[in-house]
């Protein structure tokens, strides 16, 4: 796992929520529902990319190319996190989904493992806007012992190598730790990749 607190200062910082604005105007965001009990998320999302990761109590986990509720195909991933996904993720081929989280209020992510790729060599790197997210990370396997670390505006993080598979979430959203949204709320920005290359 590689921390790069304040990768993006303010103005990058804005510049990156507009672009990701114009992605949930075109894709709005959605209300996931887990697999088998249909219960809903309290984080919404949406994606932009070739790809985008849904889940819902019919089909569960997934990546898929269309938007749940509107069908179409996802936004492109903005330039400026291609150009990112370049400087830091050390691997040769561009992100296919960009996942899009939105906190807000009392939202949260349980501990979990994220293994619906199918090439777990390429690294998943995350972009953190607006409001301070507590993020936990352990080991490999749900009893390795966690720490906490907190996710503030304009942080990134890489995990690639033996961490990809890591157990990991996000305890809860600071409110009124930032400026940058003005709704309040926190943003999550993640780039993978899905398919295994052949
Ligand atoms: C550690 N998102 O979308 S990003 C997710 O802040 C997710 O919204 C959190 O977990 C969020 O799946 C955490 C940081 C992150 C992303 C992927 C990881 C940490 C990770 C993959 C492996 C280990
Ligand atoms: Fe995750």
């Amino acid at each position: 796992m590689q921390y790069f607190p304040q990768m993006f200062d303010e103005t990058a910082q804005v510049a990156l929520l507009a672009a990701a604005r114009l992605v949930i105007a075109d894709a709005p965001l959605f209300a996931p529902t887990m697999p088998r009990s249909g219960n809903k998320m309290s984080v919404r999302m949406t994606n932009c990319g070739p790809f985008g990761w849904v889940t819902d109590k019919e089909r569960g986990y997934r990546y898929q190319p269309t938007h749940p509720m509107t069908g179409k195909t996802w936004p492109p991933i903005p330039p400026s996190l291609l150009d990112l996904w370049d400087e830091v993720a050390g691997y040769p081929l561009p992100p296919e989904a960009c996942l899009i989280n939105y906190y807000e209020g009392q939202a949260k992510m349980g501990l979990h493992q994220d293994k619906d790729e199918e090439d777990f060599s390429a690294p998943v790197l995350s972009v953190s806007l607006g409001d301070t997210g507590l993020f936990r990370v352990g080991g490999r396997s749900r009893q390795d012992p966690t720490r906490k670390l907190e996710l503030k505006s304009g942080d990134v993080v890489v995990l690639g190598g033996e961490d990809r598979l890591a157990y990991h979430g996000i305890d809860r959203i600071l409110p009124g730790t930032s400026d940058l949204i003005a709704e309040g709320g926190r943003l999550n920005l993640t780039l993978r990749r899905v398919t295994k290359p052949k």
